[in-house]
């Protein structure tokens, strides 16, 4: 038998529990299958592995250490669940329909910052009337934050998104609904990814993606679609860590007295101060507790 042991790396495009797809060093997909229960593998990954018996099949043998990696806690259940990794850029997607949910945004931006990722809001659906951009992101750009307008129905602002995606590992999250999968049919004329209507009753996205996969785009890097949540619970072991995900509350937090200050009830407490006087918007500012409420449990 010829010796097959000969190991390359792959780029896992698709991942289900022990199998999934990866992406050769020359570029051709391979199902592949994990060997060893230990092994997590994620969409974005690289990975080793090398060829079965029969040549059909990657087997991987091992992850290539991370550069970063997005995780979630389950509720109820001890340890974090990886969900991507080795990203560059995250976009959270948000739209007039379905409700936009804020405080999902901020746990979104918050592991955005603590993973070392670009960040961008995608406000999709720029094409429905009721779409008032200014509005929606206001308190975003405020910060810092880069926002698009974009419509995957019209185009508006695919350009921008476009320019945003080069040459970068991104990840598309948001609500269910918002149009993250429309938005790479968009960007990827041959992905060819079902997407589903809201629901007439609800007004929610009726979860029509189930997997995460990763896409080449046509002018180099790649994006991740994911499956729309209800809500995302950031995987943060400590407390003191979430302000260091609120770059507002963050630069509020110079002037307090407390060097460990958690900016709930401690005195002299400049968030506070510049919540009162409106240099941080209440609305971040209770994202920030709540979140820090669901850390520290
Ligand atoms: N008017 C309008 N509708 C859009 C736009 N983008 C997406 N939609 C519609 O919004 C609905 C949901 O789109 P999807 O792409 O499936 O949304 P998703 O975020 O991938 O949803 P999940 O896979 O469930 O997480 C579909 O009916 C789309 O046609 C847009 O720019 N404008
Ligand atoms: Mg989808
Ligand atoms: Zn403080």
């Amino acid at each position: 038998m010829a010796d097959r042991a000969v190991t390359e790396t792959g780029l896992v495009v698709a991942a289900h529990s022990r199998r999934g797809k990866l992406k050769t060093l020359s570029g051709k997909q391979l199902p592949y299958l994990i060997q060893g229960r230990r092994l997590q593998v994620v969409c974005g990954d690289t990975v080793d592995w090398t060829l079965d018996d029969q040549g059909t099949l990657a087997i991987v043998t091992g992850i290539v250490p991370r550069t970063n990696a997005l995780e979630r806690q389950p509720l109820g259940r001890s340890g974090s669940e990886t969900l991507a990794a080795n990203l560059s850029l995250m976009i959270i997607v948000c739209a007039c329909k379905p409700e936009p949910d804020w405080f999902l945004v901020d746990r979104y931006l918050c592991t955005g910052e603590l993973m070392g990722c670009r960040l961008l809001l995608a406000g999709n659906k720029a094409d429905l009337a009721e779409h008032d951009h200014a509005t929606m992101l206001n308190d975003y750009q405020r910060i810092g934050y880069t926002c698009l307008s974009v419509s995957a129905q019209t185009n508006q602002g695919m350009d921008s998104l476009r320019t945003a995606l080069q040459n970068q590992t991104g990840i598309l999250v948001g609500q269910s609904g918002v149009g993250k999968s429309s938005l790479i049919n968009r960007l990827v004329p041959e992905a060819d990814i079902t997407v589903g209507a809201i629901s007439a009753s609800t007004h929610e996205g009726i979860h029509t993606t189930t997997a995460s996969a990763m896409h080449d785009l046509p002018d180099g890097g790649q994006l991740i679609d994911t499956p729309g949540v209800r809500d995302f619970i950031p995987a943060i072991p400590q407390a003191q860590s979430v302000q260091a995900g609120f770059p507002d509350i963050h630069t509020a937090a110079d002037q307090c007295r407390f060097s460990n200050c958690l900016h709930l009830r401690e005195p002299d407490c400049s968030v506070k101060l510049a919540v009162q006087n409106g240099t941080v918007s209440p609305r971040r500012y209770e994202s920030y507790k709540r979140l820090l409420h669901t850390v520290t449990g």
